[in-house]
């Protein structure tokens, strides 16, 4: 600055003088890394190829690969657009938002519902609900830190990072086995300092596709008792795994049924199709119905410092789906569909990989639930299958299945098999199963 004063006093030209100036505020700013996800789709996108596959982002992609507008949500527009919404039916309607979401994480008749006893608010889709809780967290606990899983959703990182909260990671899969490493995530649960902040997938987990089994997510639950840990549950996919919601949400009753104090981000990106509308909810239970009302005056608090508030179409739809029984009903038979239609292309991934004569095991393919598959493709791998044939995933190997289709799937086969059988001059590298 004071450099720049002196070449002022000493006459310089109105207009090098602003430039001089504009120069000084922007010079630091460099550009942002990429976010891998985002990458992932701006190479696809910039790729001329007419048969290119996008297998990177977790969004989901009917049979033709185009996105979907479920006939829920076509049931519940044609409902709404008949209304015209005041002020006051909104806040009301983001009300009923928030309990039937509530409902679909906790159950129906559990008795945090009944008793009112937890604090929610409608948020911008499971990325602002993860990032409301993470500023709640900082805000309440200034002096804790958050445990997620390794690996996690990259986003986690930042959230919690820009949120200033210190991130420590806790052992989760085995790349090995492709599975859970249960013994070593239970170390890590066991040496964190009693009372720490956890980060959990309730189901399907992101990249890995692998989740613990009930009797895993019980012990867990129960050493969570003994460390009196806070289990923060980042719930994005809820039915993708099992095709069932209810079924999906069984890892929070497990700890519910344990008497747990439990957050939970929603979003119903994946499981309504509505990622551009950005519907989410954050719910904490409480102790009681005072720290509900107290709770619940703090999220709206950070929301509205943030946001305002959250925008209303996706709102009034996903209301609507989840309170009119006839139109829940599609829905769920809808999430059944799409769940569905994600195991028959592992199967038959994993088939077309082994009519191949395939020497890897692609047995995880199958294995593993949800809407990814984490294939132990290595980085040099995924860059050939983007340049050599056009197919894009991110560079940890994972496959948003979603992205797979019947047309595709021999393709994708066949293209994984040429990088992971014969190096770039189409010698062999591999002779017995991995
Ligand atoms: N949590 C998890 C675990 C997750 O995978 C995502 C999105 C989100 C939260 C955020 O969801 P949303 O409701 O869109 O804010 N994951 C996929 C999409 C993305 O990164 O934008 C993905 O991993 O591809």
């Amino acid at each position: 600055m004071m450099i720049m004063w002196r070449y002022l006093r000493r006459g310089m030209s109105t207009s090098t003088r602003v430039r001089a100036l504009r120069r000084s505020w922007w010079d630091h700013v460099t550009p942002a890394p990429k976010d891998p996800i985002n990458a992932v789709t701006e190479a696809f996108l910039a790729d001329p190829c007419p048969y290119k596959i996008n297998l990177g982002v977790g969004a989901y992609r009917d049979d033709d690969g185009k996105p979907v507008v479920l006939q829920c949500v076509r049931e519940a527009e044609g409902k709404i657009a008949a209304t015209n919404f005041l002020e006051s039916t909104c806040a009301a309607i983001s009300s009923k938002l928030v309990e039937e979401s509530a409902k679909l994480v906790y159950g129906e008749d559990s008795d945090v519902i009944k008793e009112g006893r937890f604090a929610g608010v409608q948020a911008l889709s499971g990325t602002g609900a993860c990032r409301l809780f993470a500023e709640f967290q900082r805000r309440f606990y200034p002096d804790s830190r958050i445990y997620m899983p390794d690996p996690t959703w990259s986003n986690h990182h930042n959230i919690w990072r820009d949120a200033q909260v210190p991130i420590r990671t806790f052992h989760y899969y085995h790349p090995d086995s492709k599975g859970l490493n249960f013994v070593a995530l239970m170390d890590d649960v066991k040496n964190a300092p009693n009372g720490s902040f956890f980060l959990l997938h309730p189901c399907a987990h992101n990249p890995t596709g692998v989740d613990p089994s009930d009797e895993q997510w019980q012990e867990i639950s129960s050493l969570f008792k003994v460390k009196n840990h806070f289990p923060f549950f980042d719930m994005a996919y809820q039915g993708f795994a099992s095709g069932d919601l209810e079924r999906d949400a069984r890892a929070i009753r497990i700890f519910l049924d344990d008497g747990h104090l439990i957050g939970c981000a929603q979003s119903f990106a994946k499981n309504m199709a509505l990622y551009g509308h950005r519907v989410g909810c954050l719910s904490l239970l409480c102790d009681d119905k005072i720290q509900a009302v107290a709770i619940k005056s703090q999220l709206q608090q950070i929301a509205s410092t943030i946001y305002g508030s959250p925008p209303i179409h996706g709102m009034l739809a996903v209301s609507k789906i989840l309170s009119d029984p006839d139109i829940k009903a599609i829905w769920l038979k809808e999430v059944k569909d799409m769940a569905t239609r994600v195991q028959r292309m592992r199967a038959t991934l994993k088939e077309a990989l082994e009519k191949l004569g395939s020497p890897l095991n692609w047995q995880p393919i199958t294995n593993q639930v949800g809407m990814f598959c984490f294939s132990g493709l290595t980085p040099d791998e995924v860059d050939r299958l983007a340049k050599e044939f056009h197919v894009y995933m991110t560079y940890d190997g994972r496959i948003s299945m979603a992205g797979v289709t019947t047309k595709n799937v021999d393709y994708l086969a066949s293209a994984i098999h040429e990088v992971t059988a014969f190096d770039q001059d189409g010698k062999i590298l591999h002779t017995v199963c991995a």
